[in-house]
């Protein structure tokens, strides 16, 4: 079935959703394509500015992401790791991994280097992004949620009980200045120390967007999300991926004033996420874990919601959040199942 192309824009995080937009994309083409990207992930490491999820979503549509991971350069070479392992053992405070804890391939160094410059020239993160896209041959309008310093940070149970956690890994700046008061044996800490620092294997007991409440709209964001025919909910973790993107003033009321021509796409089969903490952070946040608890979330602004086959059995209870449910595989393990998933996203108001 041969949608009718048409202006379709994404809201974006991480691989999951990089799949997605392969998938769209293979359909109504890049030039039709637009996405709003998560950067609540992006962190300053060796003082180097990286934004993951725009690099996942760049390298993913330029056919030259890391099949393996998802995120970073297929074919990497990782001589400056292997020299910075070098420092580790000599360094002050020596221990394994402090420096190489986030790993960094050559080439994707390169893109980091390239970012850092352009933003001390006073460059917005807008137009490095389409830079960075222009650079790889992506078509697609890849756009920031925001211009402005948004960082996601995560409050968990301190691993090693009181105190343990201060300075576990190197490269970072300080902290923002104003922590929040955690309860003893909590510490707050940057999304990248959560999810690859600690591999996420710790319980999440808060998330908070720190700089988003004074955050604006990147250029074209809003225009992209009034402009479109159809505005989709990638399949990402909603607290980290999309949370940080309806947490940028102006978001959220944009895309629930289209409501009726929003979808969602359920990053959680079978009440499990397919990658990542999606699944456990939902729950220990108070949320169900399952296409229901992602209904609840995204009933405000999506008419309907894709959910896995195998949780037919909950449509029912999706249509009681009031969205609509639409059954369909959901899992993009190659180009042809992220293709035939667009194909269902793009025919959501249409059948
Ligand atoms: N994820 C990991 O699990 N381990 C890593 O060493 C790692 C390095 C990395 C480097 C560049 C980049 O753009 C992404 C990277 N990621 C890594 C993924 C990153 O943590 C993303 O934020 C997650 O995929 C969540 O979106």
């Amino acid at each position: 079935m041969n949608a009718p192309a048409r202006r379709v824009t994404a809201l974006a995080g991480g691989v999951g959703a990089a799949r997605m937009l392969s998938g769209l994309a293979a359909v109504v083409g890049q030039p039709a394509l637009a996405a709003v990207v998560n950067t609540g992930d992006d962190m300053v490491l060796h003082g180097l500015h990286i934004s993951p999820d725009l690099d996942t979503v760049t390298y993913t549509l330029a056919g030259a992401a890391n099949p393996g991971t998802g995120w970073g350069l297929s074919g990497e070479s990782w001589a400056v790791m292997a020299s910075l392992r070098e420092f580790e053992a000599t360094g002050p405070e020596p221990e394994a991994g402090r420096l190489t804890w986030f790993n960094l391939g050559d080439r994707d160094l390169a893109t980091h280097l390239f970012r850092t410059s352009r933003l001390a020239s006073g460059a917005a993160l807008s137009e490095v992004t389409a830079e960075v896209a222009r650079r790889f041959g992506v078509q697609a309008r890849l756009l920031p949620m925001t211009d402005s310093r948004v960082e996601t940070r995560v409050t968990i149970e301190e691993p090693g009980g009181p105190g343990s956690f201060a300075g576990r890994f190197a490269g970072l700046p300080p902290a923002p200045q104003t922590p929040p008061a955690t309860p003893s044996g909590q510490v707050e800490i940057g999304f990248q120390e959560y999810f690859v620092g600690l591999h996420h294997a710790v319980a999440v007991k808060g998330v908070r967007f720190v700089g988003a409440s004074s955050a604006v709209p990147a250029p074209g964001a809003l225009d992209a999300v009034e402009q479109a025919d159809l505005v989709v909910i990638c399949p990402s973790n909603p607290v980290v991926s999309i949370g940080p993107v309806l947490a940028v003033p102006g978001i959220a009321d944009a895309v629930a004033r289209r409501r009726e021509t929003t979808v969602a796409v359920s990053p959680i089969i079978a009440g499990k996420a397919l990658k990542g903490p999606a699944d456990r952070m939902l729950g220990e946040l108070g949320h169900e874990m399952s296409a229901v608890g992602v209904a609840r979330l995204w009933a405000p602004l999506a008419a309907a919601l894709i959910v896995d086959t195998a949780d037919s059995d909950l449509a029912p209870r999706v249509e009681a959040e009031g969205t609509r449910c639409i059954v369909a595989p959901s899992v993009m393990s190659g180009p042809e199942q992220a293709r035939h998933l667009a194909e269902v996203v793009l025919g959501a108001f249409t059948g």
